[in-house]
């Protein structure tokens, strides 16, 4: 069957081989707060705040590093080609000890570092300027107050220094990604000088040149959050301006635009000018609500941007959802399998001979050609691709799931 699926794609002018060595090399970042409703391991109570918020509670979240990291591992197992650990600064292990985020150091983090080794992962990192008493009148980087803004500045400083040592100790850079909530529920008097104490305060966490190989630095920007519904310091605008101006990453929420609107259309354009992309993958339903990922329209085509503007090798593509209404491990393997069968979509795009035909002005033949591509039997392909990485199916790794629901997670209260 998958030999004739093969033929059956080759008329097409497309390299089903092509595409499955491109999807072996291409990590999804699997974010670490899926796992535990972006808790963290700081102690304390733990909640959420800073416009982040998360509805259900399905039995069995992880409550400790332990946990997270068993059902990480259970993840990893069902899924096929070999993925990152994205993780946030209050996932570290500070052994019971009041560590706050302006005093982190590597040995909190060696743990995972270590951990990552023995997966034979890679890690991306995130400073984590929210849940936190000196967020709370929601200011971090862009507030009025000096001494508030040099606290965060300083957790940005050491969570860069920590992305570097994880990048240098596992061989591949760490993208260490910057979102702060600022911004104001109501109508702001003077939305400049917020921004001009951002753009100050990021000069200041960049101001260290940091061994490329080792980290990343990308900005993050948002439409709107609970709380700051009015006004955002950090808008589009503000970090694609960043970003251009300093050559850093830009990341890309997918969820953080108006609910019309989408970040594939984007890609062409900010790698023109930006080096380096991230994604955050993600489903805004009606809001930046963070549903777990499908293979839907829109991640199709942030895929498909991704292959037709060879940018690839020039995109982190990270996960960003959080849905703690359904078993946690199976939201994990449901919306990192989507994104992956998204990017497979669009690998077997008959691309070449849509190019040509657009080319030569003849856009009857590329409409049919999207039209014979929707027929194509791509999920064999897929199956394929489980089958070589011995990963489950998508159905298959659903009885998993329930197995690990029954065996691990229902023992926790
Ligand atoms: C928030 C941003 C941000 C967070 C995580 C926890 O709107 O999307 O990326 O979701 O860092
Ligand atoms: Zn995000």
């Amino acid at each position: 069957m998958f030999d004739q699926v093969k033929d059956s794609y080759a008329e097409l002018g497309v390299d089903v081989e092509k595409a499955l060595e491109v999807m072996a090399s291409t990590p999804i970042s699997l974010h670490c707060w899926q796992g535990d409703d972006v808790g963290g391991f700081e102690g304390g109570d733990g909640e959420l705040g800073s416009g982040l918020a998360v509805t259900g509670n399905f039995p069995g979240k992880a409550r400790s590093i332990a946990e997270l990291q068993t059902d990480l591992e259970k993840v990893l197992s069902l899924l096929p080609g070999n993925h990152r650990l994205n993780l946030h600064a209050i996932y570290g292990d500070f052994g019971g000890e009041k560590v706050d985020r302006d005093e982190i150091e590597v040995k909190h983090f060696q743990g995972w570092i270590d951990w990552c080794k023995a997966q034979g992962i890679g890690m991306d990192f995130n400073p984590s300027c929210f849940s936190h008493p000196k967020a709370d009148d929601g200011f971090t980087l862009s507030s009025p107050d000096a001494g508030t803004r040099d606290f965060w500045i300083e957790h940005c400083k050491r969570s860069r220094a920590i992305g570097a040592e994880m990048g240098k100790q596992l061989g591949s850079p760490c993208v260490t990604n910057i979102w702060v909530p600022d911004g104001l529920k109501d109508l702001p008097a003077d939305r400049l000088g917020f921004r001009k104490n951002l753009s100050r305060s990021l000069d200041t966490v960049l101001s260290e040149k940091l061994d490329p190989s080792h980290n990343i630095d990308a900005v993050e920007c948002k439409l709107f959050g609970i709380g700051s519904e009015s006004y955002v310091v950090g808008s589009h605008e503000f970090y694609m301006g960043y970003a251009m101006k300093n050559q850093t990453a830009l990341c890309l929420d997918a969820g953080h635009f108006h609910p019309t609107e989408g970040i594939a259309d984007k890609i062409s354009s900010v790698l023109l000018y930006v080096p380096e992309l991230l994604l955050h993958v993600s489903r805004g339903v009606r809001w930046d609500s963070d549903h777990v990922v499908l293979f839907d329209d829109q991640t199709q085509a942030i895929m498909q941007e991704l292959v037709r503007c060879d940018a690839l090798s020039r995109t982190h593509i990270g996960l960003d959802f959080f849905d703690a209404s359904i078993n946690r491990i199976g939201a994990w393997v449901i919306g990192t399998r989507a994104a992956q069968k998204s990017l497979l979509l669009a690998l077997l795009e008959p691309s070449e001979k849509m190019h040509a035909a657009e080319q030569a002005g003849d856009f009857t033949t590329r409409l049919m050609l999207h039209e014979v591509n929707k027929a194509m039997p791509w999920s064999v392909v897929w199956n394929e691709f489980c089958a070589r990485n011995n990963t489950p199916s998508d159905w298959q790794a659903m009885s998993a799931i329930k197995d690990y629901e029954a065996s691990v997670l229902s023992g926790r209260s």
